[in-house]
């Protein structure tokens, strides 16, 4: 397994990619997505936040999609710095919402996704990560939650105000929607919807050579502002798989996310996932509690046992990489930084002890 660091878009600089180095990271996932663009309630220095039931910000450009000269040019700088870019986590809302809402541009907006994923082979970038989901991360709150009074985020129960017009995957692609809100679909609905996505585009990822890597639901319940969610339970994974048995169709598998479930299980599915080889890449968070009431924590105290999720990663030949998903912010000039650079240290502990384990038991 390799270590890597997710960055934001604003965060694709010289100076963050030595930042990782530094940590001892070989890899890099990049968001491309502006989260932040416009939004009032959700600050850069932090994970996109939002309000409770405020969107980050706005969606990008819709006729601007990731261009081969561009997404060369970012897989140029990143492997100046001596890393690997790994992939691109996310699509941008302006160039998928009608697949995500089934809306009259849907079929241009296949031909978007087919366009940035033969744009990502054609620049060497074997992953993309995305989330099929309607209401997105909503409904979270944060506060001083953490150890120490870090601040955190969590959910403080459902959230079902419904998404106003013009608003999908928690953020405006359309300013100027006519007032109003989203009708609820049915769960079969939102599944018909992601299967038919599945069917469009995955034979250009796999002529492509990029793996579509699928995030589950955050926060995981089964339903959020009045929307249905497609992966709320671990076992709803398999579902995710089954529908398309190709090895392009594969998990960005978060755990804090898995930690959230009510069904819990989280230590069976990252080995029942690793092990049929369908993990593309992994979220590494720590969580107390499930959803409706849980808080994200650092990576060293919550209810999941790191160590073993990372031995059964081990155990199961995982060849991809880990990234910190999110983690608390410490008190510091340099909070998001402070708060990865303890979680990749972390990691490549154990990473170390798992390696020097398997090192003792070859040569006994
Ligand atoms: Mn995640």
């Amino acid at each position: 397994m390799k270590l890597g660091l997710g960055l934001y878009r604003h965060m694709l600089t010289p100076e963050n990619f030595a930042f990782a180095r530094q940590a001892g990271c070989t890899h890099v996932i990049a968001h491309l997505v502006d989260y932040f663009n416009q939004g009032t309630s959700n600050p850069r220095h932090n994970q996109p936040t939002g309000g409770r039931d405020q969107p980050w910000g706005r969606a990008g450009n819709p006729e601007a999609l990731w261009a081969i000269d561009e997404l060369k040019a970012l897989r140029a700088r990143v492997e100046d710095a001596g890393l690997i870019l790994a992939g691109i986590e996310n699509l941008d809302p302006a160039h998928w919402h009608d697949i995500l809402l089934d809306g009259p541009k849907r079929p241009q907006h296949i031909e978007n996704v087919k366009t940035i994923l033969r744009n990502m082979g054609e620049a060497g970038i074997p992953v993309l990560g995305y989330n099929f989901s309607l209401a997105g991360v909503s409904g979270r709150v944060s506060g001083p939650f953490g150890r120490g009074g870090a601040v955190t985020v969590g959910m403080d129960g459902p959230v079902d105000a419904p998404l106003p017009n013009g608003v999908v995957w928690n953020m405006i692609y359309d300013p100027d929607a006519p007032p109003g809100t989203l009708p609820s679909i049915t769960r079969e609905e939102l599944w018909s919807r992601f299967t038919r996505f599945l069917e469009d585009v995955l034979p250009v990822a796999e002529q492509a050579g990029v793996r579509m890597a699928a995030h589950p639901d955050d926060p995981p319940l089964p339903v959020v502002r009045q929307q249905p969610r497609l992966v709320y339970q671990p076992s709803m994974y398999q579902r995710l798989i089954d529908i398309a048995p190709s090895a392009n169709n594969a998990l960005e598998l978060c755990v804090g996310t898995m930690a959230e479930m009510t069904d819990g299980g989280v230590y069976e599915a990252v080995d029942l996932y690793s092990s049929q080889g369908k993990i593309a890449y992994i979220h590494l968070r720590n969580v107390t509690g499930k959803v409706p009431h849980y808080r994200e924590t650092f990576i060293d105290e919550g209810d999941v046992d790191m160590v073993r999720i990372l031995s059964i990663l081990h155990r199961n030949g995982f060849d991809g990489v880990v990234i910190p998903d999110h983690t608390p912010q410490m008190s510091c000039p340099a909070p998001w930084h402070a708060g990865m650079a303890h979680t990749l240290g972390f990691i490549a502990a154990v990473k170390a002890v798992l390696a020097a384990q398997a090192a003792v038991r070859y040569s006994a």
